[in-house]
């Protein structure tokens, strides 16, 4: 097992990392900017190290400060949390020619996921679900493009390969807009990843996000721990996810979980992965995969009784997994709601002092959180300050469970979306018949002065 490992990350995903390091027995390392000198986890390590001031370009972004304090403190393994360079297959390299281990996969499949385009030919080949479309670059003829989009049939999405996650996308309603749609998707796409290539698909209207969590390791073995549902989301930021993914025919899931599996073990997979899928009219469609642990691992960790940071650090570390497809069982349902620090009306960074804190507790309940009552929020990063995560036999008592967290849970000082939670999207009846699309909440918060 990893002797010492830094923790490259902050906030509530760094002291998820420190508590499974504790469990493993592996000494931690965290690395913090100067606006971070206050976070619980950097109280908690083994060591810390300031590697730089607050923006993050110079510090959580910054690689040759992130390898340096791992050569300082004699670590041997770095993991990368989520977000800031998690994804990022430069960093991973720099990683691994240093001498340290990554926690995570080869920079080669971070790379070939990281591009959309080539993820897509990578998982279609291998027999994943994908969406009606170019499945390649787009062609520098219009005639072929135009051609194209009418045989897929419009509306149409033009989305540029080295985007993702809501980055350079642009849908087409009619034949007129083509061209242009086309020309801008690829000046904007050259303007912010520096490769104009897009490609097409035919546009889902009301889909569902509903995305596999894999595990593999070292040695070609591979399990899924089931789906999640992450449907509401506000530009492209999720709010609430839940597993399973409820309202779905089991025995589709079943199939499009096998399909990951077997793809994970041909592509060579290892370490912990998301399939994210959009889900429509009883078919899945593979959008995009994620080869970082999630924000919202959490609800599959519940279902499953698996401690998906722990099982990221075995593989990554070599060891085989003792968890075979067969002691993955499914018990109950889980929900997570993301605990902003943000204005419930303007959505705008609410930063400042937490002047007091009361998390909640109970049967089902589960805190992910950095938090403490004196705690200063700084302005520097995202708003994320916790989640809250509670279990059930059924999908109606998780809910329940969320509903009485939320009633209990305190933060004063700054504003904070729990109001949006309670109030809003845990009372909607799309939400309660788990009827809901990508579109509910933006949808629900347009057509209410929800406060
Ligand atoms: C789509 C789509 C509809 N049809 N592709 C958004 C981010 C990236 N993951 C892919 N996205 C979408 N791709 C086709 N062919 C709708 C979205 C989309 C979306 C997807 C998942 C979660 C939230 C979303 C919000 C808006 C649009």
């Amino acid at each position: 097992m990893f002797n010492k490992l830094v923790i490259a990350n902050r906030g509530e995903i760094a002291l998820r990392i420190l508590r499974a390091c504790k469990e493993l027995g592996i000494k931690t390392v965290a690395v913090y900017s100067t606006a971070d000198r206050d976070l619980m986890h950097v109280r908690l390590a083994d060591e810390c190290v300031c590697i730089g001031p607050a923006k993050a370009n110079d510090s959580y972004l910054n690689i040759s400060a992130l390898i340096s304090a791992a050569e300082i403190a004699g670590a041997d393994a770095i993991h990368p949390g989520y977000g800031f360079l998690a994804e990022n297959a430069h960093f991973a390299e720099a990683v691994i020619k240093s001498g340290f281990r990554f926690v995570g996969p080869t920079p080669e499949t971070i790379r070939q996921m990281g591009n959309k385009l080539s993820a897509l030919k990578a998982v279609e080949a291998l027999g994943i679900p994908t969406i009606p479309g170019s499945g390649k670059a787009l062609s520098l003829q219009h005639s072929r493009n135009r051609m194209l989009a009418k045989k897929i049939g419009y509306p149409v999405i033009i989305k540029a390969a080295a985007g993702g996650g809501g980055r350079g996308m642009r849908v087409v309603h009619e034949e007129m807009h083509l061209a242009r749609s086309i020309e801008v998707t690829q000046a904007e796409a050259l303007a912010a990843f520096g490769q104009s290539t897009v490609y097409m698909e035919k546009f889902l209207e009301q889909p569902r996000h509903v995305e596999v969590q894999v595990l593999c390791d070292q040695q070609g073995h591979a399990i899924h721990l089931g789906d999640r549902d992450c449907s509401m989301q506000r530009r492209h930021q999720k709010i609430l996810e839940e597993a399973p993914a409820p309202n779905i025919p089991q025995t589709l899931k079943d199939q499009i979980a096998a399909a990951c599996v077997q793809a994970c073990q041909k592509l060579g997979y290892v370490g912990v992965g998301t399939f994210e899928f959009l889900y429509q009219d009883t078919q899945f469609y593979f959008i995009e995969m994620n080869t970082r642990i999630q924000v919202e691992h959490p609800v599959t960790e519940m279902i499953t009784g698996v401690d998906l940071v722990k099982e990221q650090i075995k593989v990554a570390a070599g060891y085989p997994l003792t968890l075979t497809q067969a002691d993955i069982q499914i018990r109950g349902h889980a929900i997570e709601c993301r605990i902003n620090a943000e204005d419930p009306q303007t959505f705008l960074p609410s930063p400042g002092k937490i002047h007091y804190y009361h998390a909640p507790g109970g049967p089902g309940v589960r805190v992910d959180s950095h938090i403490y009552t004196g705690y200063q929020v700084p302005t520097y990063y995202d708003s994320l300050l916790g989640k809250i995560i509670t279990h059930g036999d059924t999908r109606d008592q998780a809910i329940r469970r969320m509903q009485n967290a939320l009633d209990e849970l305190l933060i004063d000082g700054i504003h904070t979306n729990i109001s949006l939670h309670r109030n809003h999207i845990l009372p909607q009846p799309e939400f309660h018949a788990a009827e809901m699309t990508i579109h509910s909440l933006e949808h629900y918060l347009s057509k209410s002065a929800h406060v």
